[in-house]
């Protein structure tokens, strides 16, 4: 036998150390894109058994990551290299921060001492210094025995309180550095109570519930905050005990089924200006709400205050006030939160007075059965509504599919077209609005919840990430790929005013044959121009679970200027 390497001390070292730290965690899955320094933390993380997922760009992974972090609670973790990999990856990490979704961006770095000095390391960056202001936390850890610390510091910055990006910078030198293999296992900490229940004062609960009694026209405004708390009992338990009607932002559909009779949904722009209290749940008062004020409010000006007084649910104090006056805050998580007012209001609750609840039900009724002439309707060439009829159907043929949804027309038409059933299964732009979320999405839907997984994607939304069609295929993952193509942004139809060759800005290669992209990869490509060439290939995707892209031809002229936000739009003001 040979005594020396018996004897030999056992080492670990800083690649390990990332590894057991992330595994004791209980985080199992890491997306993002390898190269110096990072390749073989990919190669060794897939070799302990966790599952790595990688990408084509950066971005796609870091959105993947982030709504990773939103389905599960968990942070997300994207893994990038140095500068202009953590550049790709930054733009995600702060998407998820506007967004509230817990997820931690890791990226290796070059050498400490060349990148202070500015001397021209390889990928020289001060990334640390640069992720800061747009994330909710930054670390860095220079020696392999604070890893554990690094990462448990990570973690619960990402998922406490309110959750969000966090960036840990990992330098290059560290991943080499060895330990003790039993100094290392005692360094890593597994974290306690992550994401820790914050209860409601007694006060704050018996506040909100005085003001809810005082109602008239009550409201209730369920936010992806709600969606993300994963309190759907309660939340359900809340509304229909209490009878009052319920709005849900567009991340919040399905937390009650959209048939429900008291979403006011259909009758949206009826309810804000008429309510006299409304209790958000995790739902910011920001510009998807008109913030809270002004004339979507039925305040006289644009900015002026609409009369309503708001109890507003929130585990950040600071949200209260953001825009307007809120009379009952209710700091807390929302689980925690909810569970109180339930207590509170017992089970004799009175139901809202009938005035309110049957004058939004004649509205609402009109505004359904208006939209159900519209989507019989089978127009030649096809229009959103005759497609998103058919992807109604099948969400509610198949509820527990994610729907994944970009674009302008292509999101607002959904949003408003296509019933969700379940909690968390719509998942699009969020806060920002933000084009390239989508095969990010897909990839970290379909491998967190392993159910089917459906994209509604305008055209040019889809380009922003199309290449992770290939990731798709890759991994074979159940997604298929709706692309509305209507030729271009918002509409195929400008053209360039001087009569030069060059395209309109906003217009794309006519009649482009998107389903081809998936074919180079193996995956199926559907051309349909009919409704029912579109319900055929979603119905195969859905048995088959195989990656799919439709492309499916929408009429060019169908869009409006930047959706239902023309109003945003500043030239389109002028016209
Ligand atoms: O009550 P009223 O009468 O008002 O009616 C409402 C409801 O009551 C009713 N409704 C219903 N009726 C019947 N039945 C049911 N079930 C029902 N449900 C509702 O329908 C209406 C509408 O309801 P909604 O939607 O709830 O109400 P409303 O008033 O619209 O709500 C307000 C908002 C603000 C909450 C809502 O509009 C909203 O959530 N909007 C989100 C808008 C958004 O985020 N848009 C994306 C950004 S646009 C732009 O920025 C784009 N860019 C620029 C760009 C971006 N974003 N990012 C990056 C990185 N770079 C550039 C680009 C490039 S979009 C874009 C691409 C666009 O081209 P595409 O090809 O991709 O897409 P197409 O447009 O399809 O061509
Ligand atoms: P929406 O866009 O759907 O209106 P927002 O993203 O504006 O939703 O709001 C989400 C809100 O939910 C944020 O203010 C956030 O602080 C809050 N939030 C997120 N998770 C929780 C939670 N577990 N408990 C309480 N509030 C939460
Ligand atoms: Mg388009």
């Amino acid at each position: 036998m040979d005594m020396t390497t018996d004897t030999k001390l056992e080492v670990t070292d800083g690649f390990h150390l990332v590894i057991d730290a992330l595994k004791l965690n209980g985080i199992d899955t890491i997306f993002g894109l390898p190269g110096i320094p990072i390749t073989d933390l990919t190669r060794m993380a897939q070799a302990e058994g966790m599952r790595v997922i990688s990408f084509r760009h950066e971005q796609n992974a870091g959105n993947a990551a982030a709504v990773a972090g939103f389905l599960t609670q968990k942070p997300g973790i994207c893994l990038t290299v140095s500068a202009p990999g953590f550049l790709n990856g930054l733009t995600a990490l702060a998407n998820a921060t506007t967004n509230c979704f817990p997820m931690i961006l890791i990226s290796g770095s070059s050498e400490r001492e060349i990148v202070d000095l500015q001397q021209g390391d390889y990928e020289e960056m001060d990334q640390l210094a640069i992720a800061k202001p747009l994330c909710k936390a930054a670390f860095r850890v220079l020696h392999a025995e604070d890893i554990g610390v690094g990462i448990a510091r990570a973690i619960r910055a990402a998922v406490s309180g309110r959750p969000g990006g966090v960036y840990l910078d990992l330098p290059a030198k560290l991943f080499a550095q060895t330990l003790d293999a039993d100094v290392g296992k005692k360094s890593l900490i597994k974290v306690v109570d992550p994401a820790p229940r914050q209860i409601p004062a007694l006060d704050a609960v018996q506040r909100a519930v005085d003001l809810l009694k005082s109602a008239k026209r009550p409201l209730i405004l369920l936010g992806k905050g709600a969606a993300y708390a994963q309190a759907d009992s309660d939340i359900r338990a809340l509304v229909e005990r209490t009878g009052i009607p319920y709005l849900p932002m567009s991340m919040a559909k399905g937390l009650l089924p959209d048939t429900h009779e008291q979403s006011a949904a259909a009758a949206r722009s009826y309810v804000l200006p008429e309510a006299d209290v409304v209790v958000l749940i995790g739902a910011r008062l920001n510009w998807l709400l008109s913030h809270g004020k002004g004339k979507t409010w039925g305040g006289k000006a644009s900015k002026a205050w609409g009369g309503q007084k708001f109890i507003q649910i929130d585990i950040s104090p600071q949200e209260a006030d953001s825009n307007v006056r809120i009379d009952a805050p209710l700091i807390g998580d929302i689980g925690s939160c909810v569970s109180a007012l339930l207590t509170s209001i017992g089970t004799n609750w009175p139901k809202p007075p009938s005035e309110w609840t049957s004058a939004i039900a004649e509205r609402k009724d009109k505004n359904i059965a208006k939209m159900g002439e519209t989507l019989a309707k089978n127009p030649t060439p096809m229009n959103f509504h005759s497609a998103l009829n058919v992807v109604r159907d099948i969400i509610k043929a198949n509820p527990d599919a994610l729907l994944v949804n970009e674009g302008a027309n292509a999101l607002d038409f959904t949003r408003s077209i296509v019933d969700m059933y379940k909690p968390r299964k719509r998942i699009d732009v969020g806060t920002w609005g933000v084009m390239g979320i989508g095969m990010g999405y897909c990839v970290a839907a379909a491998a967190v919840t392993g159910e089917q997984v459906i994209a509604i994607e305008g055209d040019s939304a889809f380009g922003f990430s199309g290449m992770e069609v290939e990731t798709i295929c890759r991994y074979n993952l159940p997604v298929c790929i709706v692309i509305f193509n209507n030729n271009g942004v918002y509409k195929g139809t400008d053209a360039n005013p001087t009569g030069k060759p060059d395209p309109a800005p906003t217009a794309f290669v006519k009649g482009a044959r998107y389903d081809k992209i998936i074919e180079a990869f193996g995956g199926t490509g559907v051309h349909a121009t009919t409704p029912a060439e579109l319900r055929k290939g979603m119905e195969e995707a859905i048995r088959s679970r195989k990656p799919t892209l439709i492309n499916a031809v929408i009429d060019e002229t169908a869009g409006t200027e930047s959706g239902r936000i023309t109003s945003l739009n500043p030239s389109a003001k002028k016209k």
